[in-house]
């Protein structure tokens, strides 16, 4: 049980050992009395084998399909080895039930699944395949000629789903995966200019899962849609995996599109609903232009849902209170962090605070500190910091920086200011300006600036994030321009370059950045020049 906690720093194991006695005395749970193993989310499909598990593209797939398909992939995949012992398994396969059961074949043979964003350009890819040294993609026929400029370096192979066997013999043994191996590794953008993997553990992703299905009491009746990028947790974790080990099941719509989204609820039998602010902000907005009698329809289908919750980035009280309206259902916001999966939530049963993220999750402890590390009591606001199973092993081959995300006694350090409020926790924003949440997207504004200098026509520039009602945030950039440039231009060439989300919106053209006296530019400032 603590061989991690001896790993990462052995002077830290008193304090290890005294917050998981903090954590058995707080949540009534011995660690060792949660199933440890993959394999116990492997019975538990086979359990519900006769149940649907997905339906994608208008096709529904079994439990049974799930286990059959996924076990046939694992055993292409060990491709006569007996287990992948960690090998990284890349995926660029859009939302569908191609995604979960190669999903499950990776992590069935022993390897660690690296979904890659299927709107991301190239060279945002080429990134994650390097950085993770992914030997296997696989991906459908669809996107093998877009893909395949990455297997130019001879390090890739790229694999399409239709060319595997129809079957694979039974013979081949599917290894036992522990619970304490790496499973998966998703990337985030943080205060550094490049992008870093955030490696779980199967333990911390059951961990994740199971804090969500106890507080959010999820059941094999459930049935959900799933509009969210597979890339992120809110999308793998808390939609697709929830519904998975509950034995319920999973609709997915690949794009988003607010009208089809109303149509599915209008359609289907749906219990749950998950989103982040902006989808609901646009929800809003198609219901707005929806005439009387398709508004009154839409209105009902919200009857048929048992919780509809919303995460991710802040959810504007003016958000909650419109599709309170319109739904009847008080959005229950909950935050999270790809690092840490879900920790604190509104309940479920029980008053849901506008512009409040609850208290924490089953298994998760939460602290709030100072400057100088100093636990701080209700009323004052500090950095979250959170310690549980649900935490992540590591930052993928970046010891110093896994290690600077914990505090000396153990506690990951979220970045995230907060403060209790009579008994529930108020994000109050982050300690750092230089993270950008929009569409609820992390995004680095250093990651920007660094590819905005390569332009030729750029000296400098400074990015920012600016409020907005609907994004939650808008990128805006300050450029001190060379010589001429033409703003759609500027747009396409950033396009190439990086996912579209990424691109800034707002423009302004200075002669210098305003800069403190040591020549740091000084970010709020340059906000304030953008009203
Ligand atoms: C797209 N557009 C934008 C942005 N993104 N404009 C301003 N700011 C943006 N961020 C523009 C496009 O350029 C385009 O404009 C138009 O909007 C439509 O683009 P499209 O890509 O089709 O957008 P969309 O499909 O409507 O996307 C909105 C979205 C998406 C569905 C809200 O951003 C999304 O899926 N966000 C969720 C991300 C997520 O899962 N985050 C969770 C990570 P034009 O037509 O003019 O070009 S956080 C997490 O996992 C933690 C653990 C947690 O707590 O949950
Ligand atoms: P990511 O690293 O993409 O997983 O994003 C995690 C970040 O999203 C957190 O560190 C918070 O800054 C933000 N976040 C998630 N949920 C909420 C919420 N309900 N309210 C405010 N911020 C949130």
């Amino acid at each position: 049980m603590y061989g991690r906690i001896v790993q990462r720093n052995k002077k830290l194991c008193f304090w290890k050992i005294a917050t998981e006695i903090f954590l058995i005395l707080a949540t009534g749970l011995f660690p060792n009395e949660k199933p440890t193993q993959l394999k116990d989310f492997v019975a538990r499909c086979q359990q519900f084998a006769d149940q649907t598990a997905v339906i994608s593209e208008g096709q529904s797939y079994l439990y049974r399909d799930l286990l059959e398909d996924s076990a046939r992939i694992a055993r292409f995949l060990l491709q006569g080895s007996t287990d992948l012992n960690e090998a990284r398994i890349a995926f660029f396969i859009p939302s569908s039930y191609a995604y979960v059961s190669v999903q499950w074949g990776v992590w069935r043979a022993g390897g660690v699944a690296v979904p890659l964003c299927t709107s991301h350009p190239l060279p945002s890819l080429e990134y994650v395949l390097s950085d993770t040294a992914a030997e296997v993609l696989l991906t459908t026929s669809q996107h093998k000629e877009f893909l395949q400029p990455l297997t130019a370096s001879g390090k890739v192979q790229l694999i399409c789903l239709e060319d595997l066997p129809a079957e694979m013999s039974d013979a081949i043994a599917l290894p036992e995966v522990d619970a304490a191996r790496r499973s998966m590794i998703l990337y985030t953008s943080g205060t550094t200019s490049l992008p870093k993997g955030v490696v779980s553990t199967h333990k911390n992703i059951q961990a994740q899962i199971q804090a969500l299905v106890e507080a959010w009491e999820w059941s094999a009746d459930d049935h959900i849609l799933n509009i969210l990028p597979l890339h992120h947790v809110h999308g793998i974790v808390n939609i697709l995996s929830c519904a998975l080990w509950s034995g319920a099941c999973c609709t997915f719509l690949p794009k988003f599109d607010p009208d089809k989204v109303w149509e599915h609820f209008l359609r289907d039998d749906l219990t749950l609903f998950m989103a982040v602010p902006t989808i609901y902000f646009k929800l809003i907005t198609a219901y707005e232009q929806a005439d009387a009698t398709a508004q009154q329809q839409m209105r009902e289908s919200c009857g048929k849902f048992r919780l509809m919750v919303s995460g991710s980035a802040a959810l504007p009280v003016s958000v909650l209170e419109k599709w309170q309206a319109i739904s009847g259902h008080t959005l229950l916001e909950r935050y999270g962090m790809t690092e840490i999966g879900m920790a604190l939530s509104n309940p479920y049963r029980g008053e849901r605070r506008p512009g409040h993220v609850g208290m924490p999750l089953p298994g998760v402890a939460i602290r709030l500190v100072n400057e100088s590390n100093e636990t701080l009591g209700p009323g004052l606001p500090g950095e979250i910091q959170v310690q549980g199973d649900n935490v992540f092993n590591e930052y993928w081959q970046k010891p110093e920086a896994t290690q600077e995300a914990f505090t000396n006694d153990g506690w990951f350090k979220t970045g995230d200011i907060a403060m209790l409020n009579e008994g529930s926790y108020r994000i109050l924003g982050r300690n750092s300006v230089d993270i950008i949440k929009s569409g609820a997207y992390k995004i680095s504004a250093l990651e920007i600036e660094e590819v905005l200098r390569t332009h030729p026509a750029i000296r400098e520039c400074g990015v920012v994030g600016l409020p907005d009602e609907e994004w939650g945030e808008v990128i805006g950039a300050a450029l001190v321009l060379r010589s001429a440039i033409d703003e759609t231009e500027l747009k396409n060439w950033l396009k190439e370059r990086m996912p579209a989300y990424r691109v800034p919106r707002k423009y302004l053209y200075l002669e210098d950045l305003p800069r403190n006296t040591l020549g740091k530019v000084t970010k709020n400032e340059l906000k304030k020049l953008f009203n």
